[in-house]
């Protein structure tokens, strides 16, 4: 008698493996999945599934078409209060940065934030999670970035990191305190990057709380300097970073990532052609993000073809915050990226499932349909992957597997 099977066999059903090389989507018709102990044991053409599998206990998908489980790798999306204010204050024909410098933008929020109660900010929280678990997402990247105390900025990334106790969701948390300088540092931006960014950074690290180190390199943020201070300490202590940079201007934001060996550079609306081949040989990510570009109705687009002609990856992420991109659907995110930054809908789901692995430094453990990969994946009512991102709204998801359990969504 063989030992009783803890694994599971999934079989009818296309995927849409994502692994890089394989042709367009890495797309398996009838394919195969072993999945054990949560992690994939085997994908391939079912006529191809070896024998050691065919008597594990099978479910017959009926012809879906299933991904990896989709991946955010950008989120602002733990904060209190809203910004629909603001909304009608730009569309009245105020800017982002003109809205900031008046003591609205990230400080209204980071003063709604600190007021909130830790119960507020983990409901409201879990409600974007779940607009996300929607979309077939598994894995979401939280910033922190609104408390801008050491005591605020660690709550932040410790109720990100519960919403893992209430959903099926793996969170990814970065330090974002080098966001926005608070008015209690007012003209002392170096000093809040020393007392504050820094030296929260150093704690929240050696409380668990950090996978990596994110800073806003902007007019209305922190200079190169500051943030480089800021890298450099990241980096002897071993976390990886990662940087807004060109998302209103051009400071040389991403070269400075580069130059940190950086997971990614994330906006990149202001970067110039000229420093794209600098991003390919550092090999980060550029990380789209459409929603904020669509939201403060910016025109100038990323330079996408640059990136694609030098090979550099990239990712697509909502953003999902209470003022630049208020957005809480990956898949509209992917749309926008076809529609308005001219990627192609596979570039846009590479987007969203290998290449937002790399932007977490993930790509060991999901992304793709690969043996030794979490077996955690999107099982989808669409004829074809293009779909995804070509259709706009809708209940597209039909089931989702986590862990390589199947629950109809
Ligand atoms: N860039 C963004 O798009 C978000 N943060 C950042 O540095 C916006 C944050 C906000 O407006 O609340
Ligand atoms: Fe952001």
């Amino acid at each position: 008698m063989s030992a009783p099977v803890s694994g599971k066999v999934y079989r009818g059903f296309t995927a849409a493996t994502m692994v890089a090389g394989n042709g367009p989507y890495g797309l398996v018709s009838d394919a195969a999945l072993a999945v054990q102990d949560g992690l994939i044991a085997w994908a391939g053409p079912a006529p191809d599934l070896p024998q050691a599998y065919l008597d594990w206990p099978r479910q017959d998908l009926g012809g879906a078409l299933v991904t990896p489980a989709l991946i955010d790798c950008h989120t602002h999306l733990v904060f209190g209060g809203d910004r629909s204010n603001e909304f009608a204050m730009r569309l009245g024909g105020a800017s982002y940065e003109e809205i900031a410098r008046s003591g609205g933008g990230i400080m209204s929020t980071v003063a709604a934030t600190r007021a909130a109660s830790d119960d507020e900010l983990l409901q409201s929280a879990l409600r974007r999670v779940d607009d996300l678990m929607a979309d077939g997402v598994a894995v979401i990247e939280v910033k922190s970035g609104y408390g801008l105390t050491i005591e605020h900025e660690m709550r932040m990334l410790r109720i990100a990191r519960k919403i893992e106790r209430h959903r099926p969701v793996r969170i990814c948390t970065s330090w974002l305190a080098a966001h926005a300088l608070p008015p209690e540092y007012t003209g002392a931006a170096d000093r809040y990057i020393d007392e504050v960014a820094i030296a929260g950074m150093e704690q929240a690290h050696a409380a668990g709380l950090v996978d990596a180190v994110d800073g806003f390199c902007e007019g209305i943020g922190f200079n190169r300097a500051q943030i480089a201070r800021l890298f450099v300490k990241a980096t002897a202590l071993g976390i990886p970073v990662k940087l807004h940079a060109e998302q209103l201007s051009d400071l040389k934001g991403a070269v400075l990532a580069a130059e940190f060996g950086a997971l990614s550079a994330d906006h990149l609306e202001y970067l110039a052609e000229e420093d794209v081949p600098r991003l390919a040989e550092a090999g980060l990510v550029a990380v789209m993000l459409p929603g904020a570009y669509y939201a403060l109705r910016e025109t100038q687009l990323p330079p996408i073809e640059a990136m694609r002609v030098n090979g550099v990856a990239m990712a697509v992420a909502t953003d999902c915050n209470p003022g630049s991109s208020p957005l809480s659907s990956l898949r509209l995110a992917m749309n926008m990226a076809c529609t308005l930054f001219r990627l192609t809908p596979e570039e846009a789901l590479a987007g969203t499932t290998r290449n937002a692995a790399a932007a977490l430094g993930r790509s060991d453990d999901c992304g793709t349909i690969e043996p030794g990969k979490r077996a955690d994946l999107a099982v989808w009512n669409v004829p074809h992957p293009d779909f995804l991102s070509y259709w706009i709204g809708g209940n597209l998801l039909r089931a989702r597997i986590g862990d390589g359990e199947y629950h109809e969504r």
